[in-house]
């Protein structure tokens, strides 16, 4: 007998493929890589003085912004045309050119401010607070969805995410077309749907429920998983375990579970290398607008957790190389990262303020 014919499989030493069945694409672990020296890039750890009001950040309550407006004194969440957007209102039409456009793009942008002082993220603020944030979020599907397809709500947090602007805030863009991720998540969730009759993320929560090995936190009403299919190392996947296609459906007491689940998830996120922990969120509905009269049951409303970081506060893991080129590639399991489960969940303010 050969020495490998000894060893058994063990997920944790031994590189294997996972199926992402959101994407319909494979992601190859190989968790023995961790053992590596590093001697790469180090970042710089997240800002550590955010003042509460700087007079000059354009996002603060009372301050003008870039394009001349002065924004009022808000003491919720706050709402403003993005005074940059990604379009153009009167660019030329690129004419006939199948390679470049075949619609006219339309898209809404906007920027929301989740609270008036700039040193407190969610995990942060209170949980009638988030409430609030999450109700906006509801308010602006279902009016953008009215006749936008797409309406994709993502927060871009921590300077190492190329966020530009402390002061907590998301994106909203409302598009007239379907954008490529959702694109495909539809089509991969429609097709699990046609075979298994049954929502492939509904199958999927439950196993996980099940199983509880990936699972951070878990309520009644939700559940926030490490998948198995993760490719960033602390990537997550938030859900309601009911059936539910689109964020503006969620009851009142669903919305309140979500508050509470996420000030969880994300505490757990800072203390697990105590700082302020980087990423980038965004939430995945059944597509709107004309699709709202179309059988969407395929759909599970979800959000997405994308943190940058690999081995420390400032070690990030680089989608570079061989993720490039030929295939998604992580370092460390699903299951051991599942570690942020044990980082406690109480609320630490991990930069120093000044009021
Ligand atoms: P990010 O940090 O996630 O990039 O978000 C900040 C957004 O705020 C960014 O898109 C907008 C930027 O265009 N912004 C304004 O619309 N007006 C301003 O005066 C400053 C920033």
């Amino acid at each position: 007998m050969s020495v490998n014919e000894e060893v058994s499989f063990d997920a944790k030493e031994h590189q294997h493929l996972r199926y992402n069945p959101l994407r319909d694409t494979w992601v190859l672990v190989s968790a023995h890589r961790m053992k590596r020296p590093w001697a790469g890039q180090v970042e710089k750890p997240p800002e550590e003085h955010v003042p509460r009001h700087d007079p000059h950040n354009p996002l603060c309550p009372g301050n003008t912004r870039a394009n001349g407006e002065i924004n009022p004194d808000y003491d919720s969440t706050f709402l403003f045309e993005n005074d940059f957007p990604a379009l153009q209102p009167d660019a030329p039409d690129p004419g006939e050119d199948n390679c470049i456009t075949q619609y006219n793009i339309c898209q809404h942008f906007f920027v929301m401010c989740f609270h008036p002082w700039s040193d407190v993220t969610l995990p942060l603020m209170k949980k009638e607070e988030v409430v609030k944030v999450i109700d906006k979020w509801a308010e602006l599907v279902e009016e953008l969805g009215s006749t936008y397809p797409w309406v994709q709500i993502f927060e871009n947090k921590g300077a190492m995410m190329g966020c530009s602007n402390p002061h907590p805030h998301c994106q909203v863009w409302a598009s007239n077309f379907l954008p490529n991720e959702p694109a495909l998540s539809d089509r991969c969730q429609r097709a699990f749907h046609q075979k298994h009759g049954e929502p492939l993320l509904l199958q999927y929560a439950k196993q996980e429920a099940e199983k509880k090995e990936r699972v951070v936190v878990e309520t009644s009403d939700w559940l926030a998983v490490v998948p198995y299919w993760a490719t960033w190392p602390y990537q997550t996947l938030l859900l309601p375990r009911r059936h539910v296609l689109r964020i503006n459906d969620l009851t009142a007491e669903e919305r309140e579970g979500l508050a509470d689940i996420m000030r969880r998830l994300l505490t757990k996120y800072d203390n697990l290398f105590e700082i302020s922990f980087p990423y980038s969120m965004g939430w995945h509905g059944a597509p709107t607008g004309p699709h709202l009269t179309e059988d969407n049951s395929h759909w599970q409303l979800h959000a997405h957790y994308y943190p940058p970081l690999l081995r420390s506060a400032t070690v990030k893991k680089f989608m570079v190389g061989y993720e490039m080129l030929a295939q998604e590639q992580r370092d460390l399991t699903p299951e051991q990262v599942n570690i942020i489960k044990t980082t406690g969940a109480k609320p630490t303010l991990y930069y120093r303020v000044s009021h």
